[in-house]
């Protein structure tokens, strides 16, 4: 399925398509309403570029229709449940038949598999178990690859690092900002990180850099790769990276369909341009999904790969439209901030963006703390000549590249609370002084 040549992959996607809209349309109200709503029929859609003609789906209808509203099968086929991690409010509930699991399981090894795992290694799996499809997701792909599944979960550092010692696991997963965080620990109880037996990791379930890549890479000694997915399109494996290039990730094109829009406009943008994902799944049962509108920002590359995966690519994320920051009329991603900002060895990879209103003016406060040798070095008078220079210096970067302004606060070591799932990078007071109010 990863090397099909793309004439017979595209009919594939074309024949699922298909029978995932006569389920739809047969089994799910509203998705029978917003076709006739919207006017498409499933005789409009003729080949795969008719799937422009259809309407999307967004985080409200699974909302409105909470909880099984847009189930396709009835309850008693649906042998698993997870939610999504939004922040706030309910979560959004999908489901999966045995099927959903099975193609699933067989997505996450294809996964892990391109990572540079195989059958016999020892996998550490330190994403959360729950509702949150990251643990579980990871941990039943690594059972179908023939792994030998760890089921850390997150959080427990201590514990994850005599796992990691003793164990002595060639491959790891979890969110880059804990995998940094169980670096730092590590270190902190006189472990090298490095002399672990890890090879891989597997990293993903939140935006993060290149620059942060090489960090992990270097403190852990290992190939680390993105992996992407949300619950409402499955959960961890919609596209990976191949360890071959680590360059862009291969969509599981047999099983989803990818398109980018321009979030304003909804109308397609062309290959190379950044906008937002839509996912299409093609062979889901309890939860099929149609032209699903992520929020994240990313874009898709057709450029062939040297490890000899046929399928797609898509550009790392870059953030999501929610996440974005409008400072003064100008438009930051928290990523490109980070991108920046781990560039400095003077800092510890640990940030945090604070947005505030000064006058009637959004402002931003940067949080960062600087190396342990630096800030024992400097007596910790955070207001020696030098990190006046360091800030100015930060500042001054990240005007001439994002073209806004920020304050900068170096705190003490620790002072910014570190990660065990999805970091928080930004902090909106803004939102909270509102929130008091209303
Ligand atoms: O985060 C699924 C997942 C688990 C992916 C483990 C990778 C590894 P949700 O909790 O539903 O599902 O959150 C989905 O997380 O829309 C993105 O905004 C973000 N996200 C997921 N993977 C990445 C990534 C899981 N590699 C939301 N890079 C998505 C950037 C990511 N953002």
């Amino acid at each position: 399925m990863e090397t099909m040549e793309r004439g017979a992959l595209k009919k594939l996607q074309y024949r699922r398509l298909m029978n995932t809209l006569r389920r739809v349309i047969g089994s799910v109200g509203h998705y029978r309403l917003k076709m006739v709503q919207a006017d498409v029929g499933i005789e409009d859609i003729q080949s795969l570029d008719d799937i422009s003609k259809l309407p999307f789906t967004t985080k409200d209808d699974l909302r409105d229709t909470y909880p099984f509203g847009m189930f396709a099968v009835p309850q008693h086929e649906v042998i698993r449940i997870h939610g999504s991690s939004g922040t706030s409010g309910k979560p959004t509930i999908v489901g999966y038949t045995e099927k959903d699991i099975g193609c699933w399981s067989e997505i996450v090894a294809r996964s892990i598999a391109a990572a540079g795992g195989k059958k016999g290694d020892l996998f550490h799996i330190a994403y959360g178990y729950g509702l949150f499809t990251g643990g579980l997701g990871l941990h039943y792909g690594a059972e179908q690859l023939g792994m030998t599944a760890i089921p850390m979960s997150a959080g427990n550092t201590d514990r994850q690092i005599t796992v990691i010692n003793d164990l002595q696991p060639q491959g790891i997963c979890g969110t880059p900002s804990y995998m940094l965080n169980l670096a730092e620990r590590m270190e902190e109880k006189g472990f090298n990180p490095r002399q672990s037996n890890l090879a891989y990791g597997i990293f993903g379930a939140e935006p993060w850099s290149e620059e942060m890549r090489a960090i992990l890479e270097d403190k852990w000694g290992i190939t680390a790769v993105d992996i992407y997915g949300l619950s409402e399109v499955m959960g961890p494996g919609v596209a990976v990276e191949c360890q071959e290039e680590q360059n862009g990730l291969h969509i599981a094109e047999d099983h989803f369909i990818a398109e980018i829009i321009d979030p304003s406009t909804l109308l397609p943008v062309e290959e190379g341009k950044e906008g937002e994902l839509v996912f299409t799944s093609l062979t889901k049962e309890a939860l099929p999904i149609i032209r699903y509108r992520t929020g994240d920002i990313a874009s898709l590359s057709s450029v062939p790969c040297s490890c000899g995966r046929t399928s797609i690519k898509m550009s790392r994320i870059k953030g999501r439209t929610d996440d974005m920051m409008i400072i003064r009329g100008v438009n930051v991603f928290p990523s490109e901030i980070e991108r920046l900002l781990l560039q400095y060895k003077e800092l510890v990879p640990h940030y945090q963006i604070h947005l505030k209103t000064k006058g009637s003016m959004d402002e931003i406060n940067l949080h960062i703390e600087l190396q342990d040798d630096l800030y024992n070095h400097l007596g910790q008078n955070l207001a020696h000549e030098n990190l006046s220079r360091l800030k100015s210096d930060i500042k001054h970067t990240i005007k001439a590249n994002c073209l806004v302004n920020t304050e900068i606060t170096i705190c003490r070591p620790k002072e910014i609370a570190r990660s065990e799932g999805k970091a928080i990078r930004v902090i909106d007071w803004k939102k909270q002084q509102s929130n008091l109010f209303s």
